[in-house]
């Protein structure tokens, strides 16, 4: 790694606008600091690899699994780097213990999938300070100075949550009045705060659109399962369950189903989600799920791509929006679902 550190001063050197103008961009300390430190100096024991540590969300859902294989495969010591890996299981508090870790261990990048947006000012000073990039996955942060963070890339939860909206608009068009059940995820993550203004948006915008529930499923099946249960035991009349993500809409579609209700396309209640996961793909294909708004889990060779133009020297776009697309019931294919990489 030390060649590559040496590299880099010399490239920060020579481009001006290079390293040292992209926020957070990396003035390597020279040798002796990085001995004196006493850190665990792994990025000096890889053998020209460099370094990430990805503090991860967890293990909630589909998608999160699909997105941690997406950067264990790409961040391999065959493409050349040592991939420091951390499931904070949900717990703000453990992305920050890991982020510190990464620091002590002078990781060349920390890779951040946030769980919440608010409460890391500190922790990514610290790492500012240590002069490590640090690039924002998935999730956004909200921080008082944007320097904190080098760049992001992920989805645009509001408009995911707009497109939902625009599919309703449409399907219940002419229906006086339509009873929703709102299933949000984690409260405070950007992809709940996204998708549950695009619905609350369409609430205000369609008058015969009532939100009888509104209730965290934490993205997780099992929750999602048991919140529908409750809600199904207080409200007689369901039109639409909102789930926020594919495993909330499976526990959902169980406790319907376990109430001896039905959803879906032929069924009692509309089911509304997100991901387009392969098994929500299935669900969807099977007609149980009406309408489900793709989120791009694959995030591995995007993140890639930021720190191969950070080790060169340029300065990537701050902000890197994900295209994404949404599949209806009544139109979706086998094909579509064959076509798709996770
Ligand atoms: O929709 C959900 C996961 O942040 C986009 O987190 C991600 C969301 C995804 O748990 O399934």
């Amino acid at each position: 790694m030390r060649f590559k550190k040496v590299l880099c001063v010399l490239l920060t050197a020579a481009v001006m606008t290079g390293l040292a103008a992209c926020s957070g961009g990396r003035q390597p300390s020279p040798a002796p600091a990085d001995n004196s430190a006493g850190a665990s100096a792994a990025a000096d024991n890889t053998d020209g690899l460099i370094v990430v540590g990805f503090s991860q969300v967890g293990a909630e859902s589909d998608w999160r699994t699909a997105n941690t294989k997406s950067m264990q495969e790409t961040f391999t010591a065959d493409n050349g780097y040592k991939l420091i890996f951390d499931d904070a299981q949900q717990k703000q508090d453990n992305q920050i213990t890991a982020i510190r870790n990464f620091i002590q261990q002078e990781v060349d990048y920390i890779v951040l999938a946030p769980i919440g947006e608010t409460g890391w000012d500190t922790v990514l000073k610290e790492a500012k300070d240590a002069g490590i990039p640090v690039i924002i996955v998935d999730r956004m942060i909200d921080v008082s100075d944007d320097s904190l963070f080098t760049c992001w890339v992920g989805s645009d939860f509001r408009k995911e949550g707009d497109i939902a909206v625009a599919w309703m608009e449409t399907a219940l068009a002419g229906k006086e009045k339509v009873n929703i059940v709102h299933l949000q995820g984690t409260i405070g993550s950007s992809a709940q705060i996204g998708r549950s203004e695009g619905l609350e948006a369409g609430v205000s915008a369609n008058s015969g659109w009532e939100l009888i529930a509104q209730q965290t499923g934490e993205f997780t099946q099992a929750k999602g399962q048991e919140v529908m249960e409750s809600i199904l035991k207080q409200n007689s009349q369901i039109d639409l369950v909102y789930c926020e993500n594919d495993n909330m809409a499976f526990g959902a579609i169980d406790a319907i189903e376990a109430a001896g209700k039905t959803a879906g396309i032929n069924g009692d209640i509309v089911i509304i989600s997100f991901d387009a996961t392969h098994a929500g793909l299935a669900m969807t294909l099977e007609g149980k799920i009406n309408y489900n708004v793709e989120c791009n889990p694959l995030h591995g060779p995007r993140v890639e791509k930021l720190i191969q133009q950070l080790q060169a020297g340029q300065t990537p776009e701050k902000l890197a929006y994900v295209e994404e697309t949404a599949f209806d019931a009544a139109t979706i294919t086998q094909a579509d679902i064959d076509a798709r990489a996770y």
